[in-house]
């Protein structure tokens, strides 16, 4: 993967180098508003990988609060990231971009073909996004650390707590579904995947014993086999510190 410089010093086009055809599908590219570390908007990049679609990346940095930023709200109201940018649209909430995503460009199929497993995926997905992820974005650890004086072991723990009860949950509830073969469902990559392998990384990065879920982790394992999760994994991000 190397990067094209398209304007100016934060503006990224992403081209693979890689064997998977990366086309360029429209004349323009996607934008992407991201952050490296932010695991809503490696969902993303993993979902525009998974369909070939070059994007270009407008990093917005969350230690800085560049989400927060008037120029940036007028992207996002809830001064969030991602934002995807489609020939002049503004789409929001990566659940709903992913969606799009598969509308707009159904091949390669990012959701099963009939209904019930299409739910399937799609609790797994939200399992992830609406239940783990909103307990510990950098706006809950702000929050839980400011208002109850905690510490950085005390962040930890909450965060720890969350993850734990969540991915349990998960991994019963993916075990118990006799769907799962290589990913979440069957051999086929979804938006399940999309979510599971970022909150992994996070889950990684606040040092949390990932061994009780040995479901999870082999598809976490058989994810990271796969181009399009590796070139959109945070350290292969060019905004990545
Ligand atoms: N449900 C949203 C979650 C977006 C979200 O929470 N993004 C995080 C980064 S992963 C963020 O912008 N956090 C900034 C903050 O919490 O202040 C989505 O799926 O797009």
């Amino acid at each position: 993967m190397h990067s094209v410089k398209t304007g100016s010093l934060q503006q990224y086009a992403f081209v693979s180098e890689s064997p998977l055809p990366y086309i360029l599908r429209k004349i323009g590219f996607m934008k992407l508003y991201t952050f490296f570390r932010s695991s809503a908007a490696f969902r993303m990049r993993i979902a525009l990988n998974c369909k070939s679609l070059a994007y270009e990346a407008l990093p917005v940095s969350l230690p800085k609060d560049e989400h927060k930023l008037a120029s940036y709200m007028t992207v996002h109201p809830q001064g969030l990231v991602p934002a995807l940018e489609d020939e002049g649209k503004v789409f929001v909430q990566s659940l709903a971009m992913m969606e799009y995503l598969e509308e707009t460009h159904p091949q390669p199929p990012l959701l099963p073909a009939n209904a019930e497993d299409r739910a399937y995926v799609r609790a797994v997905a939200q399992m992830i996004a609406c239940e783990i992820h909103p307990l510990n974005n950098l706006r809950t650890l702000r929050y839980v650390k400011k208002s109850y004086g905690l510490d950085e072991e005390g962040v930890n723990t909450w965060y720890r707590h969350w993850i734990a009860e969540g991915l349990y949950g998960l991994e019963v509830f993916i075990s118990a579904s006799n769907k799962s073969r290589r990913y979440c469902y069957r051999d086929q990559v979804t938006i399940a995947d999309c979510c599971l392998v970022p909150q992994i990384f996070n889950a990684q990065r606040y040092k949390c014993d990932l061994t009780p879920y040995p479901a999870i982790m082999r598809i976490f394992a058989e994810c990271m086999q796969l181009e399009a999760f590796i070139a959109a994994q945070p350290s292969r991000q060019l905004d990545a510190v």
